[in-house]
């Protein structure tokens, strides 16, 4: 288990909450049908919970500090990151188990059967 400085608790705080914000003013979460990459622009990390960009949006306007998802563990299976930084998912809360880098400006339409709807947290790294 992770053990977080206060810094770093505040920063994940900032991080889930700007989630949560996003989900209910309409932006984080979208119909299956609606979903896209091209949901996601500007600085954004977009996760989906269907391939090829589909399914529930996650969506964060600016690079998050890391943290455990707000919601839907276990089932993203396409990422857009419209950043300069690699990120890293893990399949467990509190970036434990199976872990996946996903480069800068990388889109991944399916992520790898092995690390697919199995991730819970993430972090810059
Ligand atoms: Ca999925």
């Amino acid at each position: 288990m992770t053990t977080f400085s206060a810094t770093a608790k505040r920063r994940a705080a900032l991080f889930l909450g700007a989630a949560t914000l996003a989900t209910s003013a309409g932006l984080g979460a979208a119909a299956p049908a609606s979903a896209a990459a091209s949901d996601c622009n500007g600085y954004q990390l977009c996760l989906f919970t269907d391939a090829n960009y589909g399914g529930t949006l996650i969506r964060w306007n600016y690079l998050p500090a890391g943290g455990t998802l707000p919601s839907d563990h276990d089932s993203v299976s396409s990422i857009v990151n419209n950043s300069g930084s690699n990120i890293c998912f893990y399949e467990h809360p509190g970036y434990g188990g199976l872990k996946f880098t996903v480069g800068p400006w990388q889109k991944w339409a399916t992520v790898p059967d092995w690390i697919n709807d199995k991730i819970s947290s993430l972090t810059p790294c």
